[in-house]
């Protein structure tokens, strides 16, 4: 059954693939399957046909078969659970690998994430240069904590997993910043993540569609 997954037209970033459709692709490459990619508009994202998709007019959105997914931490974990690679086979090992999805998602991005919309989003308030250092802080909150747990392991939970690739793609928008290199082993960690392959491939896919 060929996977269609959605994308932006042309990403905001101009190919620096932190949009999240290139951990969608990471998990594909990963795994090993061809893929296909419907490039949308942000206003055809919000049409009824790609909201019968995804109901918030996102990116990225995941298609095979009958199944229609969206939430890139659901479609990583679907990918994971249905193909050899990301998930050990081990059940507590397993069950490991995916509470370490959960934690870039819900306890590393949302920090993360906040950061961006500082800057980008509120950038231009009267109090926003007042406001950044507590957030820049809520971030190394995370970081220091993530650091320590990591040391000098090449992976968080023994061998590479869904885990490492979502926590690898959450942190790659920290980079910007300058607060990423303030940990260097979260810094290595991360560049151990993009020298993979599988990562090369998919950020040069999101390249070729949004650079220039
Ligand atoms: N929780 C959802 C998920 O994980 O899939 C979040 C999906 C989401 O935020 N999608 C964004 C989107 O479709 C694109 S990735 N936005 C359009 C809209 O809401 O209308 C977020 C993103 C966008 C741009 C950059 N960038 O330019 O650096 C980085 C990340």
């Amino acid at each position: 059954m060929t996977i269609i997954i959605t994308a932006f037209e042309r990403s905001p970033d101009g190919g620096k693939g932190l949009a999240r459709d290139t951990r969608v692709r990471w998990a594909i490459e990963e795994v090993g399957r061809p893929y296909e990619v419907r490039l949308l508009s942000f206003s055809a994202m919000k049409e009824p046909a790609h909201l019968a998709l995804h109901p918030f007019g996102q990116i990225p959105t995941y298609e095979e078969g009958d199944l229609v997914l969206f939430e890139s931490g659901a479609i990583v974990l679907h990918i994971a659970d249905h193909n050899a690679g990301l998930l050990p086979d081990d059940a507590n090992a397993r069950a490991r690998a995916i509470t370490w999805v959960f934690a870039a998602l819900n306890t590393v991005e949302p920090p993360i994430l906040d950061l961006a919309n500082a800057k980008i989003l509120e950038g231009n308030k009267s109090w926003s240069m007042a406001r950044l250092p507590l957030v820049e802080d809520r971030v190394r909150v995370r970081m220091r904590l993530l650091a320590a747990r990591l040391g000098d392991a090449d992976w968080l939970n023994g061998a590479f997993s869904a885990g490492d690739l979502m926590m690898v793609s959450v942190l790659l928008r920290l980079r910007a910043s300058g607060i990423l290199d303030e940990f260097p082993n979260l810094a290595t960690y991360v560049a151990r993540g993009e020298a993979r392959p599988a990562y090369q491939r998919a950020f040069a896919a999101q390249l070729a569609i949004n650079a220039g």
